[in-house]
Order: C-alpha cells, then structure tokens, then sequence
C-alpha cells in the first residue's frame, strides 16, 4: 500500500473524573491522533503516551516530534507490502514505541478495509465477547473510593483494580476487603516500592489479590524476581515489558506471572501479537491494560482482546466512564455482564467522528 498522506492532530478533552497514580493525577487528557490516507482508504490511530513523561519517557509532545520529523518522512510517499514492513522501518528509533504505534496500527485498519474484514479477525483475534474490569484511580477518601467499588461491581465490571501508593496501600485495601470480600481485585503500583519496602510488600498477601501490578522499578525485572519469591500474591508486568524478548526474560527469571499488554508501550499491533504469542507459549496470561484512551484507542484495545491469549479481564471499560463525549460512533458501551461485544464490521469497527474531532482538535499538521 502507498501511503499518500498522513496528519497529526492534538485533541484535548476533559475527564469525566480525574485519574490518579503513585505519580500523579490527570484532569485533561492531551492526546495525538493520526490519520493516515492510503489508496482512497483512511486509518485513525492514537498516541496512547501521557502529558508528562511519569508513567514512560514519551509524551505527547515528544510523539509530535518523532512522528513529525522521522517516523512520517520514513513512510510517506512510499509503498510498502504491509504493516508489519512499516513497523520494522522504525526500528533504527530507540524507545518512542507510542508513537511509532500510532501510525502502525492505522495502517492495519486500512489493510482490514482492504480486505472487508473486521480488524480483531485479520490479527488473528478469536473472541467475541471480551471480559472487562476496571481501574480505579486514588480517591480524596477511602470512602470515596468503596462508593466508586460499589458503582462498577453494580454495573457489572468483572474485577476491580484499584491504585496504591505508600501511604495508600494496606489501609486501604483492608477496607475495600472488609465491605467487598469477594470481588475479584487487583493492585497496581506503578513503580511506587523498591526491595527495602519487602516487609510491607509481604502484607499484600492478606487480601488474596489476583495480582499486583508493576510494584518496583519501571524498568527493572531482576528485584521484581527476588520479590516474586517472597510473595505469594502473582506480580503482573506493565512498564517492564516494551517487547516480546523482555516479556520472554521476565518470564524466565520468573519476574512475574503474568503481563499487562498495552499496545502503545509495544510499540503496535505487530510487536503486540509477538509479546502475546511469547506468553501463550509460555502458558502465561495477559490482559489488555488502559492509557484512558479516547475512543479511537480504545477501539485498537477491543480488537486486541480478542487475541486467544487474553484469558484476564483488561482495563477496557466504557467510554463513558472518561468521556462526555467520546470521538467515534457509536460509543464503547458494557453489558450488564462486565463485557464487550467485539464489532464484526471491516476495519476497526468503530466511525471516528471527523465532526466531533474538529470540535476538540487544538494543533493540526499535514504531510503530503
Ligand atoms: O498503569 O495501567 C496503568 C492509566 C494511565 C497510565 C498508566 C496506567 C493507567 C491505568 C488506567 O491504570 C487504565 C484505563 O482505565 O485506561
Ligand atoms: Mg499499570
């Protein structure tokens, strides 16, 4: 395929509720959008990378440059045979796999128009019906908190997770386990506890969560394996794992038991099924994390989930648990069941809304 054009855009758009983390809280969600025009055909893809570089390196305004100044100039004007060949273009580019996704991924979708078939299907997705769960940000209260619990397992979510911190951590889930003692739960630390925190990391055991998620250093697998021996609660991956050969030496060193897949953090689509194949393999689950992703993201996250190897319910929940107004039609919608129906229409299977991007769109730059 040809790639005849391509344009960035920054939109901005309010949360419906702030996110919080071990790193910090979010109200505004910044995020770049690419279309990609190829062969009469268009693809939409998101940056799923934050405002500011706390969860990774990348940002928003870091992918407007790469994608500005390299990863558009690689590819355009020129045919390639398939997404795949693009993505391994980019390989000479260290690092900025978020941005690099963004513009993979849109191509797979023109390639699943070309074919008229769904975009879960031409990854090799099985599933069509995904199980769901949701992340739950730190509150102001821990009251606040149970009361947003309480809201999700109502509406059907398969299992929560909820942040920690220290400070926000065993306090916590003791409560949420004292009103809620059979949900399934989970904890996600980004980052927030080095080795010297063992003693207090022990404690976690007590609340038989189904995992905890990324507990020590972002970048690190060798303690991550020193504190799976010391708990029995299964450490999950998330920041860790940027590729299938790090996926497949975490699970050596038995650095967790499972890993959190999140397209951007992989750098797209084709590495995505090689991190997903690498744990089948290995008899590892994954499941399909969240970047409170617009609706154009969260589209790529539902066709990924349909890949056999997600055995584990994902961060993927409704558009309306972030967006007023999300920017594709119609809206990622829940059953009463905690699920999501995998769309079986060519393509993404969700309409980005040109109009409703316009209205939030702040920056716009076109090449070719
Ligand atoms: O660590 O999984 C994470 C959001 C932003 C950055 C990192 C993470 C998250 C989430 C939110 O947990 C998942 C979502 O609802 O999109
Ligand atoms: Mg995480």
């Amino acid at each position: 395929m040809k790639i005849d054009r391509v344009e960035l855009r920054e939109i901005q758009m309010p949360l419906v509720h702030f996110f919080e983390t071990s790193f910090g809280r979010t109200t505004t969600r910044r995020i770049v959008l690419v279309r990609v025009d190829a062969e009469g055909l268009q693809g939409w893809g998101e940056v799923t990378a934050g405002e500011q570089p706390f969860y990774s390196h990348e940002t928003s305004e870091t992918a407007w440059y790469v994608l500005r100044d390299f990863l558009i100039p690689w590819v355009i004007g020129k045919q390639w045979t398939s997404p795949s060949q693009v993505g391994a273009r980019f390989r000479p580019i260290r690092g900025h796999n978020m941005a690099k996704a963004a513009l993979e991924n849109a191509l797979w979708v023109i390639e699943a128009q070309q074919r008229g078939i769904p975009l879960a299907k031409l990854i090799g997705g099985t599933l069509e019906e995904i199980p769901c769960g949701v992340s739950i940000g730190i509150q102001d209260s821990v009251e606040e908190l149970l009361e947003r619990i309480a809201r999700e397992v109502s509406a059907g979510y398969q299992r929560i997770k909820v942040k920690v911190k220290p400070g926000w951590d065993i306090n916590v889930l003791d409560r949420i386990r004292a009103e809620f003692p059979r949900i399934a739960l989970m904890a996600d630390a980004n980052s927030a506890y080095t080795l010297a925190d063992l003693e207090h990391l022990k404690q976690f055991d007590r609340f038989y969560l189904m995992m905890v998620e990324q507990p020590l250093g972002w970048d690190d697998i060798i303690d991550h394996a020193r504190l799976q021996k010391e708990i029995s609660t299964p450490i999950c991956l998330d920041e860790s794992i940027r590729c299938a050969d790090d996926a497949r030496k975490a699970i050596e060193i038995s650095a967790c038991k499972i890993i959190n897949l999140k397209l951007g953090r992989v750098g797209g689509l084709t590495s995505a099924r090689q991190v997903h194949d690498v744990c089948r393999a290995r008899n590892t689950p994954v499941w399909c994390g969240g970047m409170l992703e617009s609706g154009v993201g969260r589209a790529y996250n539902i066709a990924m989930s349909a890949l056999p190897g997600f055995t584990l319910p994902g961060d993927v929940s409704a558009s309306r648990r972030y967006w007023a107004e999300d920017i594709i039609d119609h809206e990622v919608t829940v059953t009463p069941q905690g699920t999501i129906h995998v769309s079986q229409a060519p393509g993404l299977g969700y309409e980005p809304s040109l109009e409703r991007i316009e209205k939030v769109t702040v920056r716009k730059e076109v090449f070719g």
